[in-house]
C-alpha cells in the first residue's frame, strides 16, 4: 500500500498543480511585483479566499528564503497545534456526524467506523438519516464492511427516536463508539434547524455529555458555499470539527486553510477518494507540504 504521504499528495495533486502553476521555482527569493500577484492570484483560484491570499502573501513576502518555503510557513502558521478528540471517561463516544446533503457523511462513516473497528473498538452506528430508504440501505452496506453494527428503523422514523435508540442501546451492550448519522436536507431551514437541535437534546439525555463531538463533512469542491454551510452548522448543531471530503477531485485544497483560519475548529480528517482507505487523519504540516510545489532546485 502507498505510504500516507504518497496518498496524500495524489489526493491533493489537482490543487498541487493548480499552483505549481503559477508559482515560479522555489529556490528564487526576488520576485517582481507582478510574479507576487500571479501567486496570489493562485491563491484565490485554490480558494483560500481574496482576503486570507493577500495575508499569505504579505506575511510570505516578509519571510526570507525561497517563496515556496515562505509560503508553506505562512500556510503552516494558520493551522492550529492539534485538539484532542473528546473521549469521554466512561461510557461510548458518541459522534453525531452532520453537514449538507451529498458532502460525503454516510460515506466518511463508513471510514470512520473501519477505521475504529481496526483500532479494535466496537462500533455502533445510528441511521438517523430517515428521509428515504435508500440512503439506510447505502449506511447499511458501509457498516457491514466495517464489521460494526447498526441501528435502523423504518424511513420516515422520527431521526431523534433513532439517535436516542441507538445512543442507548450503546451504552446498554457496552460499545466503544457510537456514530450518528444526519440528514441534511429538510423541507426548510427551520425544519433542519429544530430536528438537529432535538437530535443533539436527546442524545445528551440518553448519555451525560455525549454527543462528545460533532463533526461536520464539507465538500472540499463546494467553493465559498463552505463557509456559509460551517456557519449555519455550527449554529445549530454546534460543530465541534470538520472533514473535508472530495480533495482527490479539486484543485481548492485552500478551503481548508480557509475554514480553519475562519471558524478556529480543528480539521479531524480529509477525504481523498470514495474507498475505504481513502480517509486520512488530519496532518497540518503535511497537508500544507503536499499543497506547495516540491521547491525546484538548482543544479
Ligand atoms: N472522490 C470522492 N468522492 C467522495 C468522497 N467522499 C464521498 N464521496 C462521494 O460523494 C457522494 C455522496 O456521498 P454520501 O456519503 O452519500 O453523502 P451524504 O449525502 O452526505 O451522506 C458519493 O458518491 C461518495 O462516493 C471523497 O473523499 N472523494
Ligand atoms: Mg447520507
Amino acid at each position: 500500500m502507498a505510504s500516507f504521504m504518497q496518498r496524500l499528495k495524489k489526493g491533493l495533486s489537482r490543487s498541487r498543480q493548480g499552483l505549481a502553476r503559477m508559482l515560479p521555482g522555489g529556490q528564487i527569493s526576488e520576485f517582481s511585483e507582478q510574479e507576487w500577484q500571479e501567486i496570489e492570484d493562485a491563491l484565490v483560484m485554490a480558494d483560500c479566499g481574496v482576503e486570507l491570499a493577500s495575508r499569505l502573501v504579505a506575511s510570505a513576502r516578509k519571510a526570507k528564503g525561497g517563496a515556496v518555503e515562505a509560503l508553506c510557513l505562512s500556510m503552516r502558521s494558520l493551522l492550529p497545534e492539534e485538539t484532542p478528540v473528546a473521549w469521554p471517561g466512561h461510557g461510548p463516544f458518541v459522534l453525531l456526524v452532520v453537514g449538507v446533503n451529498g458532502t460525503g457523511k454516510t460515506t466518511t462513516i463508513g471510514k470512520l467506523a473501519t477505521l475504529y473497528a481496526q483500532q479494535g473498538r466496537r462500533v455502533l452506528v445510528g441511521a438517523a438519516d430517515t428521509f428515504r430508504a435508500a440512503a439506510i440501505d447505502q449506511l447499511a452496506v458501509w457498516v457491514e464492511r466495517a464489521g460494526a453494527d447498526l441501528v435502523r428503523q423504518h424511513s420516515g422514523a422520527d431521526p431523534a427516536a433513532v439517535a436516542y435508540d441507538t445512543v442507548q442501546r450503546g451504552l446498554a451492550r457496552g460499545y466503544d463508539v457510537v456514530i450518528i448519522d444526519t440528514a441534511g436536507r429538510v423541507q426548510t431551514d427551520k425544519g433542519l434547524m429544530d430536528e438537529l437541535a432535538k437530535v443533539r437534546r436527546v442524545v445528551a439525555k440518553a448519555h451525560e455529555g455525549a454527543p462528545h463531538e460533532v463533526w461536520q463533512v464539507v465538500d472540499g469542491g463546494t467553493g465559498q458555499n463552505a463557509i456559509v454551510q460551517v456557519q449555519k452548522f455550527r449554529e445549530v448543531a454546534g460543530t465541534t470539527g470538520l472533514i473535508v471530503t472530495k480533495l482527490d477531485g479539486t484543485a481548492k485544497g485552500g478551503i481548508v486553510l480557509q475554514l480553519v483560519d475562519r471558524f478556529g475548529l480543528p480539521v479531524r480528517y480529509i477525504g481523498v477518494g470514495e474507498t475505504l482507505e481513502d480517509l486520512m487523519p488530519f496532518d497540518a504540516d503535511a497537508f500544507v507540504e503536499s499543497l506547495l510545489p516540491d521547491p525546484v532546485t538548482t543544479e
